[in-house]
């Protein structure tokens, strides 16, 4: 993969325009690397929705194709896949026009993925709707311990995280930094790169929620660890309740979050930190699948919005929780976010869809599922 400094705007356009084109070809050992893994992949028991769409006609057509911006190749976005069996997903974009490049793969799976969003669809605009819409579905504190709302960006003429070089990342966390420096009232806070955070302090920032872990098996494999710990850091403001990962698995993860289950209060403060942020940093954003994100289930609204939620009744009824989780397309995760365990019966859940909806729609599909499931709770074990 060529590893370019960050492009100049304008450069950037020209590179797309040439990627009909294509990049290099890919060398022999990338091939070998490809073929053997894609075969070990279909003998695998993998659930994984890159197993599930990447069919050998089309890996064939794929195989050999490169970016022309920074000569990706589809290995460089399924060799967490490949690698991980007990992948979900199984796949990234190292830059913007691997979703072009390598889009017979990537649609399929962002179909599937965000349940319906077809190659013809296109992504609405921006629309974060209005805020006091979601009232507090838990006022007395029985069920929600805590609510957050993030989203994710991508700075343009930037590739991601896994196609950066390190100066790149240099002048990457610099700009980004310097946008978080500007935060003023509520949001103003301080930047704290992590190199610069003793390992014990990073801990218990895990352990408390704020931080990002040190990167999953499933991130290392698909190249976002390269340079770690460098150009990466945290920001939060002084009340703590608005948090920014940079340079994590996307550039940005803007965050809000708080105790208690005040969807609306947390909603809002997260959508003033990106509009401050936004008359700083241009962000990437494609014409139909609207904000670019490393990982395809993170695309368009990017919102996650989530509830840390204990549901002692439901969970003794495992058929009934997950039929209410189907029906409003919710998703559970453990109690430290992806790939981790419940503790103490504490759910993390949250939409799933992030494409082909709006922001307030992603919310509010929470927000109806968090409801149906509170509700659940009460009435059926009354
Ligand atoms: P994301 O993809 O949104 O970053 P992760 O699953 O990686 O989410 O979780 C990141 C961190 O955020 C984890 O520590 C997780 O426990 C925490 N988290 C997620 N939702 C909540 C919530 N509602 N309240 C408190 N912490 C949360
Ligand atoms: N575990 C990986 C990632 C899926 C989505 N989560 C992200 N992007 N953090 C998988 O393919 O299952």
């Amino acid at each position: 993969m060529l590893r370019l400094q960050a492009l100049r705007p304008g450069t950037f356009l020209f590179l797309c325009r040439q990627a009909s084109k294509g990049g290099k070809p890919i060398d022999s050992d990338t091939l070998l690397r490809l073929e053997d893994g894609y075969k070990e992949l279909v003998a695998s028991d993998s659930k994984s929705l890159l197993k599930k769409h990447l069919k050998k006609d089309l890996f064939e057509k794929l195989k050999k194709k490169t970016t022309a911006s920074f000569n990706s190749s589809l290995l460089d976005c399924i060799q967490t896949g490949l690698s991980n069996h007990d992948s979900a997903v199984g796949i990234v974009a190292p830059e913007p026009e691997a979703y072009k490049t390598f889009a017979e793969i990537f649609d399929p799976i962002i179909e599937d993925f965000h349940k319906g969003f077809k190659k013809t669809d296109k992504h609405p605009e921006c629309c974060f709707g209005k805020c006091n819409d979601f009232a507090n579905l838990d006022p007395d504190n029985k069920y929600i311990l805590s609510t957050r709302v993030r989203c994710g960006r991508s700075v343009k003429n930037f590739p991601f995280i896994s196609c950066l070089s390190e100066n790149a990342f240099a002048k990457l966390e610099a700009m980004i930094s310097g946008a978080l420096n500007t935060m003023s009232g509520s949001y103003k806070g301080s930047y704290l790169p992590l190199s610069g955070i003793e390992k014990s302090v990073q801990q218990k920032l895990i352990d408390e929620h704020f931080l990002f872990r040190d990167c999953d098996r499933f991130l290392k494999t698909s190249g976002a660890k390269r340079f770690w710990p460098a150009a990466r850091g945290i920001y939060f403001n002084e009340a703590r309740n608005f948090v920014v990962w940079v340079n994590e698995e996307d550039h940005l993860r803007i965050i809000s979050m708080e105790k208690g289950g005040d969807i609306g209060k947390v909603y809002e403060r997260m959508i003033g930190g990106v509009e401050a942020l936004e008359k700083h940093l241009d962000f990437s954003r494609d014409e139909r699948l609207g904000y670019l994100t490393f990982c395809p289930t993170n695309l368009g609204s990017t919102i996650r919005a989530s509830v840390h939620i204990k549901l002692p009744n439901l969970s003794d009824n495992p058929k009934e929780f997950w039929k209410l989780m189907d029906k409003y397309n919710l998703q559970r995760r453990g109690t430290r976010g992806e790939h981790t365990k419940v503790e103490d019966g504490v759910y993390d859940i949250s939409n799933k869809r992030r494409v082909g909806l709006t922001e307030y729609e992603a919310v509010k599909e929470m927000y109806d599922g968090i409801r149906a499931l509170i509700d659940a709770e009460n009435k059926i074990f009354k």
